[in-house]
């Protein structure tokens, strides 16, 4: 029997099987959770519907995280097909690809900023606020996904550097805010992993190169090692935890020269 059986997990920012969020979404349904997707847009519609009828019969849900009443319709029929929730994932987060190389000084506009804090930090407050009434009584657990650019000066990463900055500081203040009705917060900081998002980065390759020569475990960190660990911290092995972020890196944050 797994560790999450008789849990409700809804996992928003499944694009493709190569996300972060399919590799925790199926690392959940692996320990008994029953899991809803969300797919945002008509083009990833179809693709995410093949990926939820791999892990349950439950159809996705169409979710723009940026519509704040298409978030209240969602929620509703959430509601009405369980009844609460007790697990939340976020992995949603965007940037204007401009901003995304360069010399931060040079390329940072207001515009990407509001764009890239909206997108990849708010939603995640937003998500938690509409998962609130449905997750009161069920010792739930909110779970972001963020990176070591938060809190450190990475190349190129820029804008989306501030973006979870402020993402990891949403997930301390939410965790102080819901930690009185039972419900922890945390994130997981994943090493660099090919996805949709990261396809859109020129010398990907060279960031996973880079990281699987200087990380301890001297390789990168797959889907399913960041899904492992996401379960775990969503489920009852880690009710003492809140407000927490969690490196699933091979490592590569603690070293030094
Ligand atoms: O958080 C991310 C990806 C975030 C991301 C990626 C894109 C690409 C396409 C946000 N917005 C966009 N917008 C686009 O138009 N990562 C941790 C992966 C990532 O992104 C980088 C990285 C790494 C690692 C961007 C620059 C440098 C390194």
């Amino acid at each position: 029997m797994g560790f999450l059986e008789g849990k409700k997990a809804l996992v928003v920012g499944v694009a493709n099987e190569r996300s972060i969020c399919w590799g925790i979404a199926r690392a959940m349904a692996e320990q008994g959770a029953e899991v809803m997707l969300t797919y945002q847009g008509e083009r990833t519609r179809s693709r995410v519907e093949e990926l939820a009828a791999q892990i349950g019969n439950l159809p996705p849900l169409p979710l723009d995280l940026m519509d704040a009443d298409g978030l209240c319709s969602a929620m509703d029929n959430v509601h009405s097909c369980w009844g609460g929730v007790d697990i939340g994932v976020h992995g949603a987060a965007f940037a204007p690809k401009n901003e995304l190389a360069g010399n931060y000084a040079d390329v940072a506009t207001l515009e990407g900023f509001r764009i890239a804090h909206e997108v990849s930090s708010h939603s995640f407050t937003a998500m938690a606020q509409a998962l609130r009434p449905l997750m009161q009584g069920r010792n739930g657990a909110l779970l972001a996904l963020s990176y070591l650019g938060a809190v450190r000066a990475m190349e190129n990463y820029n804008v989306m550097g501030l973006a979870k900055a402020s993402l990891e500081a949403g997930v301390r203040y939410l965790a102080h805010a819901l930690g009185p009705e039972g419900t922890r917060v945390n994130a997981i900081s994943a090493g660099p992993i090919r996805t949709l998002a990261a396809s859109g980065i020129s010398d990907f390759r060279a960031i996973l190169d880079h990281y699987a020569q200087h990380a301890p475990l001297r390789r990168n960190v797959t889907q399913a090692e960041v899904g492992n660990a996401a379960a775990f911290l969503c489920s009852s092995l880690a009710s003492g935890i809140t407000g927490e972020i969690t490196y699933v890196d091979a490592g590569y944050s603690i070293v030094g020269f």
